[in-house]
This record gives structure tokens, C-alpha cells and sequence, in this order.
């Protein structure tokens, strides 16, 4: 496998200048220990950034790169895996390639011993450090002509079942330190290099969403915001995808143009979650995501058992539906398109 796979793909200075896109405020920050402390009642309202909320799980020690991929070959997991080609919730979902995934984890471990550009990113460490500044609550703008500069890495494994697969992995893993109660739990690990970028979305239950390598930046935005987001009717089995790509506002169009106007009515907030922070995603906020480093990341979606007998029994009536072809069929992220959308 080459390195080309994994870098994405700079590109020249666009002609344009970059839109403005929505403002945003910073995400509330807390310690691992302020919240234990803090007696916080769970869920939280808001989304909440736990500065090294997984430090004390193993997978924040043990999980490298090079670690996942000795586990795969040496369980001779030579099958190749399926990966995702980059956005799959705006446009069209294409086809995805089966490739051998242990190369892949060493390409990615190599990568992440380069430093990573100190400048990059929608907004870079400095201006951050600036923004940590002023007020709570001060509004600001991410920079866009960072989502300019390259076209996202075209190879991502983005919840992939290694914990299926591998079920000591499972160990590494103190799910019941973040998510107190009787919840069912749901994990999935996001491994990619940097420049991946998710789609904005916002999915049905809450999320706490770990960091175990790399850094990657948030974007969110609380559920009343929905009206300047552009719900799109493209199926997911849990999720609520928005048209508004993200890696591609400043292109020309009509479409473009109405969503970008609409965009920039929008108020969100801004994380930048880094190794050992765990970030809480409440239940239907919109989010988007942005990876500066190779990144080793896991969802853990929560649900009670109320939760699970309502939405979950309504997504997955849903999901009948689809594969039945009744529902949204053609136009969806779990099929190859069928026709143009
Ligand atoms: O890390 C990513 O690229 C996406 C994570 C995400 O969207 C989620 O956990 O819901």
C-alpha cells in the first residue's frame, strides 16, 4: 500500500476567498477529575469536553497503530476489510474497497510520527490559544480555506467491527466509567489518517465519543439549530444527514450558494478533542468532523432500555422498510447508488 493512499490530497490556493460558513463558540471544558468530583447529573444537556476522560483506560496505553495491526495479522486476519471512500453522508455513497487493513494500520503509525503542522486545521493553536482568551461565550469563525487546501483522504475506516472481530480488545475498555446506569452500549472505532472528514450529521442516541491517538476538531450544533442545517432524505440507519457538505462550500452553484447562506445563520460549537479526551455528543446534535493527526478513535453510543424499545424499535422498523426497497431506497449510505441523486 503507498502513502498515497493515506494523504490527502493538497491543493493549490483556491482563486476564491473562503466563506465565513456559521459562527461558533468554544465547547465547555472539564477534567476527568473536576467531573468526577463536580457530581454532574448524567446526561448533559449540552455537549461537554472531558479532558483526559480515557487516560485511565487501558486502550489509551495500549492501543497504537502498530498494536492493532499485530493483533490483526496475528490472528491471520489476511481478509481484506471494508473501508469507506471518504464523505459518505453528502452526495452519492460509491462503492467501497476491500484492501488488507494491516498495511494500512503500519502506513498509518508511520504517518503519525511526523509532527503534525502546528497552522492546520479550521482554526490552528495560536488563534485557539487567543479565542481560550476572551470570554465564555465570545463568537467566532473557523477558518475554511483550511477545508480548501485538500481533498479528503479517499481511505477511512470508519466504524469498523474490529471489536467484533477481536473481542479482547473489548478489555481495553472502561465503557462503564463514562456511561453510569443501566444503558446498552454500542462501540464503534473510527482509524484513518489525517484529513478524513465526516459529514455533518446528528444521530439518535448520545455519544461519548473517545480519543485515543491523533487530534481531530468538532463541529456541533444543538438540535435547534436544524432549520439552517439542511436535514437531506438520504437514508442511515441512525442517523439524520444534512446536504450541507462541508468540505465543499465555497464551490459555485445555486444549491451551494442557498446552503451557504443558510449555513451562516447557523451557531455552533467548536472542540478540538485530542488523545485521552473523551467528548459527550448528546442525542440528535449535529456534528461534523475533522482529522488533523492519524487517529484512533471509538463511539460509544448509550441507550436505555426505554430508548432502545422506542428508537430503536422505529430505526429499525425504518431499516426494514429500506431493504425491503419501500423506504428511501436509492438513496442512502448503506447501498452503492443505484441512480444519481
Ligand atoms: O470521528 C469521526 O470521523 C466521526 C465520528 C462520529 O461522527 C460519531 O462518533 O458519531
Amino acid at each position: 500500500m503507498t502513502a498515497m493512499l493515506i494523504e490527502a490530497q493538497k491543493l493549490a490556493e483556491p482563486a476564491s476567498p473562503a466563506p465565513a460558513g456559521a459562527s461558533f463558540e468554544l465547547i465547555e471544558e472539564i477534567t476527568w477529575d473536576e467531573l468526577r468530583r463536580s457530581g454532574r447529573q448524567f446526561p448533559f444537556e449540552r455537549p461537554l469536553l472531558v479532558k483526559g476522560g480515557v487516560k485511565h483506560w487501558p486502550a489509551f496505553s495500549k492501543w497504537s497503530f502498530e498494536h492493532l495491526a499485530d493483533i490483526c495479522e496475528s490472528q491471520g486476519a489476511q481478509a481484506p476489510v471494508k473501508f469507506t471512500d471518504g464523505l459518505v453522508e453528502q452526495g452519492v455513497t460509491k462503492g467501497r474497497p476491500f484492501l488488507p487493513v494491516a498495511p494500512y494500520l503500519r502506513e498509518l503509525g508511520k504517518a503519525a510520527q511526523k509532527a503534525a503542522d502546528p497552522e492546520a486545521g479550521l482554526i490552528s493553536r495560536a488563534r485557539l490559544a487567543q479565542i481560550r482568551q476572551q470570554p465564555a461565550g465570545q463568537r467566532f469563525h473557523l477558518n475554511w480555506a483550511h477545508m480548501q487546501s485538500f481533498r479528503p483522504t479517499t481511505l477511512y475506516l470508519a466504524q469498523w467491527d474490529i471489536l467484533e472481530k477481536y473481542r479482547q480488545l473489548r478489555l481495553d475498555l472502561l465503557i462503564k466509567s463514562l456511561w453510569p446506569g443501566l444503558r446498552m452500549t454500542w462501540e464503534y472505532v473510527f482509524l484513518g489518517p489525517a484529513n478524513t472528514v465526516t459529514g455533518l450529521h446528528n444521530d439518535f442516541p448520545h455519544n461519548w465519543f473517545c480519543q485515543f491517538r491523533g487530534v481531530k476538531e468538532f463541529m456541533l450544533f444543538a438540535p435547534d439549530q436544524s432549520a439552517h442545517l439542511h436535514p437531506a432524505r438520504k437514508y442511515d440507519w441512525g442517523a439524520t444527514l444534512s446536504e450541507i457538505n462541508v468540505s465543499r462550500l465555497h464551490e459555485d452553484g445555486e444549491q451551494r450558494a442557498n446552503q451557504l447562506a443558510s449555513f451562516e445563520k447557523a451557531s455552533g460549537i467548536y472542540a478540538r478533542v485530542e488523545a485521552g479526551d473523551a467528548l459527550f455528543i448528546p442525542k440528535r446534535t449535529w456534528h461534523s468532523v475533522v482529522s488533523l493527526e492519524p487517529s484512533i478513535s471509538l463511539g460509544v453510543f448509550g441507550l436505555t432500555p426505554y430508548e432502545v424499545a422506542s428508537g430503536g424499535a422505529w430505526a429499525t422498523l425504518r431499516d426494514w422498510a429500506h431493504h425491503l426497497r419501500l423506504f428511501r431506497w436509492g438513496n442512502c449510505t448503506c447501498h452503492q447508488a443505484l441512480k444519481k441523486v
